[in-house]
């Protein structure tokens, strides 16, 4: 089967990264994550992105750089990680749908939070866009 990207930000201010708290799915629910999800028929990576984060926290961002590398979720998805930042009068982020927690984290904070399995190696590698 064909692999499916699911987007997750890396959404960086002031050297901090924002991990959000899943509310749902049950099985997912009290994890913490990149906020994101899946690339929709005809649309890019960089515009799933931009538009899950408006739709999930409220937010205007755009996306940076890709993060190298990607990590497989449940069978046909598989992770992709780019850099975002809030655009200058963007609303701070609000978890307005799959999350009831934000926080935004220090580089010695990182692990303060119980990430989700598939994400740990993501935020490894995210830590190096601080
Ligand atoms: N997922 C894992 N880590 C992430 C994201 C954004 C998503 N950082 C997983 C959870 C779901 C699937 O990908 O099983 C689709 O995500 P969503 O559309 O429910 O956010
Ligand atoms: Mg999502």
């Amino acid at each position: 089967m064909t692999e499916r990207i699911v987007v997750g930000a890396a959404l960086v201010d002031g050297g901090r990264l924002l991990a959000a708290r899943r509310s749902a799915p049950a099985e997912l629910a009290g994890r913490w994550e990149l906020p994101g999800g899946k690339v929709e028929a005809g649309e890019t990576p960089e515009a799933a992105l931009v538009r899950e984060l408006r739709e999930e926290l409220g937010v205007t961002a755009e996306p940076g750089e890709r993060v190298p590398g990607q990590w497989p979720l449940r069978s046909p998805y598989v992770l992709h990680v780019w850099t975002a930042r809030l655009l200058p009068g963007s609303a701070a982020p609000a978890p307005l749908e799959d999350h009831d927690d934000l926080r935004w984290l220090t580089p010695a904070e990182i692990w303060d939070v119980p990430w989700l399995d598939q994400d740990v190696p993501a935020v490894e590698r995210a830590l190096d866009h601080l």
